[in-house]
């Protein structure tokens, strides 16, 4: 992977405030400047790709080339096997325009319906892009259940109807510092922190 140097300006290329919160905190041992999509005005680009990578891949080369900076993006989503992985890469559109997690998380129980299988799963693709194309990808996957009903007010998304294994709390009951221990984010983070080292 082609590495940060400290001091380098990174853009986070997120238009969603959940994740760029964790990213302040996940990536503070990099010890580069964070800047934001936000911050620098930049466009959200269609994220045509059938998986994970490919999305990641297509959001920070579109920072990357708009900012003429390093970009690293993060797709990510939540997955049920008794609904064959969705939302998965719909995750974010299963909230609609208006952002409504609450009402995707319901509809995520509606069509659980019945089925014992509550097996579920966060991923998390993060890609480091560069304006001239360079890309390293990164994959974190966390496993649980889908639980009903939501839980806790922490966190984003569909944080309140996870509960990873071997806990008994939500990912919307947890505090950051507990969620960051081992969530898809942070599996996907260390491996993009070891590459950079
Ligand atoms: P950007 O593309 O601008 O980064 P987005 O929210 O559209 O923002 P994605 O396309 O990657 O991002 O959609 C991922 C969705 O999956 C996100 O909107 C959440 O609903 C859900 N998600 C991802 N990580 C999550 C987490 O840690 N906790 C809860 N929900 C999460």
């Amino acid at each position: 992977m082609r590495k940060l140097a400290p001091g380098q300006r990174l853009v986070i290329a997120t238009h969603n405030p959940g994740k760029l919160r964790e990213f302040a905190t996940l990536l503070a041992p990099l010890g580069v400047e964070l800047t934001s999509c936000g911050e620098l005005g930049l466009p959200e680009p269609e994220e045509d790709a059938p998986d994970f990578i490919g999305n990641a891949r297509i959001k920070a080369l579109a920072a990357a080339t708009a900012s003429g900076l390093p970009a690293l993006a993060d797709d990510s989503g939540f997955s049920v096997a008794a609904l064959g992985g969705a939302p998965g890469v719909f995750s974010a559109r299963w909230g609609g325009p208006s952002k409504d997690f609450a009402a995707a998380m319901a509809r995520v129980h509606a069509e659980i319906g019945t089925n014992p299988d509550r097996r579920a799963w966060f991923s998390c693709a993060l890609c480091l892009g560069w304006p001239d194309g360079n890309t390293a990808t990164f994959l974190g996957r966390a496993e649980g259940e889908a639980v009903w009903p939501p839980r806790g007010p922490g966190g984003f998304g569909y944080d309140p109807i996870f509960q990873p294994h071997r806990s008994s709390l939500t990912y919307g009951e947890m505090d950051a510092a507990t969620k960051h221990q081992a969530s898809h984010r942070a599996v996907a983070v260390a491996q993009f922190l070891a590459a950079n080292r």
